[in-house]
């Protein structure tokens, strides 16, 4: 019993003012309704687990098959299907303090809470956090009981939608519509279907007389030499005590401490000035300092919040040449562009991912050359430690409120819930100044397109309840008030994608860009014309590492690409087509064994996305132009091992697009694009040779530079042609001096035209002009590749301790270096090499010893 009560006060922060105890090893048994006290035995969660979901804990218990694993998915549907029952016995502290409150950080979703029998709370949201007051019902020095039943959220949802309609939407039972849980837990077209319960946020007891319940560090960066900051600090008491507050700088001096008395619960506020702070830039743009703001109470804990300094705004202005207006965020006054991805949760079940995973995944964007990640509204609110690690290592969160591609309600209770959750949310992060931009939702405004719901953009009453898109509310009303009121230092937007004469405008707001993969399935060489303002989405799919599918699939006979368990791990609308379209249109395929079809659809998404990126980036043409102000790749990450959009796999394996991404998006690059013309006028699906105009065509190049730094940056140009085929060089143009732009691109060839009977390669590098070493290169291929015939080739290998080398005695396309046995971080993938070149790839793990194979592009 000793050992057991030990364990029970494992978790309890003692101060004599104040103590916590977060509850940890829950049991969980099947809930009866009939006969709720000899039902089912109760089993144990995971050991020493407070945040928990009942897949993890049927999984941990060999209860079930691993759900990722073949397509056990199926199996394991009955759960969702069930009601489920947690249990903890804890002890709680005798009697010395006055409150006592069991804090609910997040229970999902549909619970009932009973403490030693008495039900004490009822919950529907699992982005809400509660708070009740137990003094009453606690048992003070004795072992306490607490039992939440969680009603199956399909049914209940179900339920719910029986009574209330069938609401519109894309992806996931529609039902879901009616339940504020993780959005994807009902299916989506990269995720499975498992639709958990539990208590998957700490649920504490907190024992007080005096507590600081919540830490807002205000700061007003109207005037950046100056900037005046606020310390509000939200206390509940019931006696009197002192609130203390300490500024740390980044250096780790205190600049600033307040001491002062409170005598009832409220609102204490303490301001002052900082001259000459240290601001926080984005990654590229200068440095993450971090200031500590410490509040305490004596004997108490201490609430610390790491706060950095900078201003963000949205930059919707006019131009002078094109019609529309501009998107893009300035921070500290600096334009940025924004080069990004998408998130999604990296789990099914979030409670399975550790704090390290959050850190790999942030490490990999910033390694990817991104500033920016989009936290999709079909997941969560992301856990503390990602928006730490954010303002961390400067990377921009787009934050959307979780509401996606559906009808969403908009009643009055609905709207009442939705508020409680947004004040909760937005309280937990707002000292978070990584935080660039809320957006209202994903596409809900599409499907008012789509499904011809009543979208008036004249009436702007403000209350849209009486239409078929009530959730307008929301969206116009409800939250730009709250994030106004709560955190006015960010943007808000209304939806993404949103601006303009709708959701497709590309010369307002934001766009989702899918007219390549869904939409008309355009070519992708064709994304120079469809770009926006900003494109917060657009993507392809490619499957994911070998290694990856052999870790989820048990049957090596399965280990084709048509297999069916192949295919159940893939869970978007025509996938099989789609893929098999932009392939075929681009690649040759040499066979269709497993490892040629994953190499092919990988380089044919790598170089989709890296188009893209060269395409809009460029329009990032400085002072009055930034007709461009951001591309946001769908998607980094995958929820289980799927194959999707993402660029990077569920058990963190990168694809070539990764790379391809990467490579378009370092600070200074090269951009090419190639046109052909047929009497002048562009070819364009023509080019293709669909078209019965056989007159003979002109070939042209255009070269750039991108240069997102906040300096000049001056390079010689160095331009060579390459016959692919022979791998002869057929010209060089003359040695330029050149001189890149500050964070902006700048155009050096325009329509230059080369000899078209031949395909050639156009590689293009900036050199320094001191030390004459490599600042960019990139090569311009013919398209589509399929057509090129690569005889002939050499490519050298060097392994060494650290890094690997590579020379080629002729162009060589989409060399994949595959390290046998472990899975090795490598800086670069999936590259172009010219002769003359000696590339070298870093792999901090690799070993001279390691065996690498490659395989390129025929
Ligand atoms: C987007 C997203 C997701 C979806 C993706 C791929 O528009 O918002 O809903 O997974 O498309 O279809």
């Amino acid at each position: 019993m000793l050992k057991q009560i030990n364990r029970l006060f494992a978790g309890i922060k003692l101060h004599s003012m104040y103590t916590e105890q977060i509850l940890t090893n829950w049991k969980y048994r099947k809930y009866d309704s009939q006969d709720n006290e000899e039902g089912e035995e109760w089993k144990d969660s995971r050991k020493d687990v407070s945040c928990t979901e009942i897949h993890a804990d049927l999984l941990a218990n060999n209860e079930i098959k691993d759900p990722f694993l073949d397509m056990n998915e199926k199996e394991v549907q009955w759960i969702g299907e069930t009601d489920w029952e947690y249990k903890n016995e804890f002890i709680a502290p005798k009697k010395e303090l006055k409150e006592n409150e069991l804090v609910f950080e997040g229970l999902d979703t549909f619970a009932t809470v009973y403490l030693n029998d008495k039900e004490i709370l009822k919950t529907d949201n699992m982005f809400r956090e509660y708070q009740v007051n137990v003094s009453d019902q606690l048992l003070f020095g004795q072992l306490n009981t607490l039992r939440i039943v969680f009603k199956s959220a399909l049914l209940t949802a179900k339920e719910i939608e029986k009574k209330r309609g069938t609401l519109a939407c894309f992806n996931g039972d529609p039902c879901r519509l009616y339940a504020r849980k993780a959005q994807y837990h009902f299916g989506w077209d990269w995720g499975p279907v498992l639709i958990t319960c539990g208590p998957y946020k700490p649920v504490k007891l907190v024992s007080y007389n005096t507590r600081v319940e919540d830490v807002y560090v205000k700061i007003d960066t109207t005037d950046l030499t100056k900037p005046k900051v606020s310390v509000e600090a939200t206390i509940k008491t019931s006696s009197s005590s002192t609130v203390n507050v300490e500024v740390v700088d980044p250096q780790g001096n205190v600049i600033q401490t307040f001491s002062n008395p409170i005598k009832k619960s409220g609102l204490v506020s303490y301001e002052f000035e900082i001259e000459n702070p240290e601001l926080w830039y984005p990654i590229g743009h200068g440095k993450q300092p971090l200031y500590d703001v410490n509040v305490s109470i004596p004997s108490g804990p201490t609430i610390t919040k790491h706060v950095g300094i900078r201003k963000v705004e949205l930059i919707q202005e006019e131009f002078a040449e094109q019609s529309g207006t501009s998107f893009y965020f300035k921070v500290n006054d600096i334009p940025i562009y924004a080069t990004g991805s998408n998130w999604i949760p990296a789990h099914s079940l979030q409670t399975m991912l550790t704090d390290q995973d959050y850190k790999d995944w942030l490490r990999l964007t910033i390694n990817g050359h991104q500033n920016m990640i989009r936290v999709w509204a079909g997941g969560y609110y992301e856990q503390d430690i990602f928006y730490e690690e954010c303002d961390r290592l400067g990377i921009m969160v787009w934050q959307d409120f979780m509401f996606a591609c559906g009808q969403y309600p908009g009643d009055p209770e609905f709207i009442a819930n939705v508020s409680e959750e947004v004040k909760h949310q937005l309280k937990r992060l707002r000292n978070h100044c990584s935080i660039t931009i809320y957006a209202g939702n994903n596409e809900d405004y599409q499907v008012a397109e789509q499904c011809g719901l009543e979208w008036d953009p004249n009436d702007t009453s403000g209350d849209y309840s009486n239409t078929t898109f009530p959730a307008r509310t929301i969206y116009e009303t409800t939250l730009p008030k709250l994030v106004s009121q709560y955190q006015p230092d960010v943007p808000y937007h209304p939806g993404s994608p949103w601006g303009g004469n709708g959701t497709a405008d590309p010369t307002i707001g934001d766009l989702h860009q899918w007219n390549v993969w869904h939409g008309s399935q355009e070519k992708y060489q064709n994304w120079y014309k469809l770009g926006g303002r900003f494109v917060s989405e657009f993507g392809m799919e490619a499957l994911p590492n070998r290694k990856t599918y052999e870790q989820c699939i048990s049957d090596p006979t399965e280990l084709y690409p048509q297999s069916e368990t192949v295919d159940h791990h893939n869970k978007a609308d025509g996938f099989e087509r789609r893929l098999a379209l932009y392939v075929i249109e681009n690649i040759k395929v040499q066979g269709l064994d497993f490892d040629s079809w994953i190499y092919a659809t990988q380089l044919m998404q790598a170089e989709c996305l890296g188009y893209a990126y060269r395409c809009w980036r460029r329009e990032w043409r400085g002072e009055g132009k930034r007709y461009n102000g951001g591309t946001i790749v769908w998607q980094i990450n995958d929820c289980w091992p799927v194959a999707s959009w993402s660029i990077i796999d569920f058990y963190k394996r990168p694809k070539l697009a990764y790379y391809s991404v990467k490579r378009e998006s370092q600070p200074i690059g090269v951009g090419m694009y190639r046109t052909e013309r047929r009497d002048g006028v562009v070819v364009e699906d023509e080019a293709f040779g669909v078209a019965f105009d056989y007159r003979p065509t002109t070939l042209s190049i255009d070269l750039w530079g991108v240069n997102s730094k906040t300096e000049d940056q001056p390079a010689i140009l160095k331009v060579d042609i390459y016959h692919v085929t022979s791998g002869e060089k057929l010209k060089s143009l003359p040695d330029t001096d050149v001189v890149l732009k500050a964070n902006s691109t700048t155009e050096f060839i325009k329509d230059l035209e080369i000899a078209n009977d031949k395909p050639v390669v156009v590689y293009g590098r900036f050199v320094s002009k001191e030390d004459g070493k490599v600042l960019a290169w990139a090569g311009d291929w013919p398209q589509p590749l399929k057509y090129l015939k690569f005889p002939d080739r050499k490519v050298d290998v060097e392994v060494h301790d650290g890094h690997i080398t590579l020379t080629s005695d002729k162009p060589v396309k989409g060399v994949e270096i595959i390290v046998d046995g472990k899975d090795t971080f490598l800086q670069d993938n999936g590259f172009d090499l010219f002769p003359g070149d000696t590339y070298t790839v870093v792999a901090e793990d690799v070993k001279e010893s390691d065996k690498v194979t490659i395989r390129y592009y025929h």
